[in-house]
């Protein structure tokens, strides 16, 4: 639990925005996350190892819910294009000059062949809806899965990473997903919205969440990228604020007091 927190707490940074209107799935983050109400987690950069600039690497994760059509809108800001393991500006391509074995970049986050493995890509952002350390949903796409066809919703089959397909169950509930254009050139970022979140969140629309963000395969010579956070802020940070500020209210309730 304490390495959870301590993760969570090296993680967050929220940056609160000002401007209007929902963010666009376009791929390209750009200036339309620039609303109220975005909550803003950065994460290290270079810290994919076997390259210096890697698609794998998460540099912030956004999310943004608006409670009146029950939306959650989620951005993933990676280094250069999203999925383009070694950074040669092509997503489906290895370009580095001289590939180890199983240095793939399969394209579409799909799945390549190394030699004599298959190298899986994929991401996925994990929901811990009430907090109990479990996660209970996943949205992205799945290992032995590709962008284009299996984008999506799952529950979290109860594994204890990203890293098997079978960690990722069917979801039927009526919350639905949208995704950006698979990433390229025009499209660098994941962008998604979940319609019907609150679904997630036994009906409630009061966001309160925590979340893993996966990027990356297995499989490969290169490693893969994990941020973590608490949506809309870690409860021991409010904790800590409200003891505070109690702190702050006694003593001026003592120094009133002594002052009488
Ligand atoms: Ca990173
Ligand atoms: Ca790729
Ligand atoms: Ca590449
Ligand atoms: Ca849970």
């Amino acid at each position: 639990m304490a390495t959870f927190w301590v993760g969570a707490l090296g993680a967050c940074l929220m940056v609160p925005y000002r401007g209007e209107g929902a963010p666009i799935l376009d791929g390209d983050i750009g200036t339309d996350w620039d609303v109220s109400g975005v909550y803003v987690f950065a994460d290290e950069a270079g810290d994919v190892t076997g390259v210096s600039d890697s698609g794998y690497d998460i540099l912030a994760t956004h999310f943004y819910y608006d409670s009146t059509p029950d939306v959650l809108y989620v951005a993933i800001d990676t280094d250069g294009i999203a999925g383009d393991a070694d950074g040669d500006g092509n997503p489906g391509n290895w370009g580095g000059a001289n590939p180890a074995p199983n240095d793939v970049d399969p394209a579409d986050y799909g799945f390549g062949g190394g030699q004599g493995i298959t190298v899986y890509e994929s991401f996925g952002v994990a929901f811990d809806m009430n907090r109990d350390e479990t996660y209970d949903y996943v949205a992205g796409v799945r290992p032995n899965g590709d962008y284009t066809d299996d984008a999506g919703l799952y529950v979290w089959g109860g594994g204890a990473d990203f890293w098997y397909d079978d960690d990722w169950d069917s979801y039927s509930g009526a919350a639905t997903t949208s995704w950006s254009p698979s990433p390229g050139d025009s499209a660098p970022d994941i962008e998604f919205k979940i319609t019907g979140f609150s679904l997630l969140n036994n009906n409630s629309k009061v966001i309160d969440f925590n979340f893993r963000v996966h990027n990356g395969s297995f499989g490969d010579n290169i490693g893969e990228d994990f941020a973590v956070g608490s949506v809309p802020e870690p409860r021991v940070l409010g904790l800590l604020a409200t003891l505070s500020l109690m702190g702050a209210f006694r003593r001026r309730r003592r120094v009133a007091t002594e002052g009488t």
